[in-house]
């Protein structure tokens, strides 16, 4: 049982650790991006994922200084990479609701980058379609101010969260991540890929990138292609891994 003052002291004794998932170009297997997942280095538990302790985090509000932490963590990470000379790609960071809706939410963002001296088009917003459909012109409000800050936003979990597809053109973001449930049915089930397939097209309509998530077989890559759809994550390129070891996965070519 994970309690709040456990939590709390694990984000001010830095217990938490940041994996990466590469995002991945499926006609080069070139890195063109990273999401940033965090984790729980729970002294006793050992590696406790996010799904045991991000709700309890919402609920309580710790997920305000466990997500700063994880924007300005993840940023650090840019940067020394950029020092080891590695390729740079802009990284993801998730954005909950409740931190979303914060009234300094954009202030605090750009503070943090600047603090760091951080190049803002390397830093990528996801932002789930349930948040969205919460407080519609607030989010609209804050993810313009983003944008005109040169930071990019991405729909997460796209097509779960029963948006709206009438005010999706209002929204502004750069790109819609497919969920996992709509990729792994692509190749085997008619439904899923006619459901891709709107998708895609939409998406082309409204000028927005796509990511297919959840990729884990050769198989829905070769679909994906002929989709004209080309950037994935998923297990099948590498599932979230230490910063130590996102450059050295040899199924990527970078
Ligand atoms: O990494 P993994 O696949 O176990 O992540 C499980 C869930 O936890 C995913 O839905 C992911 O978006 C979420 N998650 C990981 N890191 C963060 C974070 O920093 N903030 C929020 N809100 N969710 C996160
Ligand atoms: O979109 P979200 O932030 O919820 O996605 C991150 C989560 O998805 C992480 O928990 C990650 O481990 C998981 N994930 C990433 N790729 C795959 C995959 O190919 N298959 C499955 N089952 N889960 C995946
Ligand atoms: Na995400
Ligand atoms: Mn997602």
């Amino acid at each position: 049982l994970i309690l709040e003052r456990d939590l709390q002291a694990a984000i001010e004794h830095g217990e938490l650790v940041l994996f990466y998932q590469p995002k991945v170009d499926m006609r080069t297997e070139e890195l063109v991006g990273m999401e940033a997942l965090v984790r729980w280095n729970h002294p006793r538990l050992g590696m406790v994922p996010p799904l045991k302790f991000i709700s309890i985090a919402e609920e309580t509000g710790l997920i305000v200084p466990l997500e700063r932490w994880v924007l300005r963590t993840a940023c650090l990470q840019v940067q020394q990479w950029a020092r080891e000379g590695r390729p740079s790609v802009p990284v993801a960071v998730n954005l909950s609701q409740i931190h979303l809706m914060q009234t300094d939410i954009v202030e605090s963002v750009l503070a943090t980058l600047e603090d760091l001296k951080f190049d803002n088009s390397l830093l990528e917003l996801e932002v789930t379609e349930s948040a969205m459909m919460h407080n519609e012109a607030q989010v609209i409000e804050v993810l313009g101010r983003f944008k005109q800050a040169g930071i990019s936003v991405s729909l997460d979990d796209f097509g779960t969260g029963y948006s709206s597809l009438s005010y999706l053109h209002l929204l502004p973001i750069d790109c819609l991540k497919i969920d996992r449930s709509f990729i792994k049915g692509i190749t085997t089930n008619e439904n899923s890929r006619a459901i891709v397939e709107m998708i895609l097209t939409m998406s082309r309509q409204l000028g927005l990138h796509i990511i297919a998530e959840g990729i884990e077989h050769k198989e829905q890559v070769e679909l994906l292609r002929d989709l004209q759809c080309f950037t994935a994550q998923g297990f099948y390129y590498s599932k979230p891994v230490p910063a130590g070891e996102v450059f050295a996965c040899r199924k990527l070519s970078s």
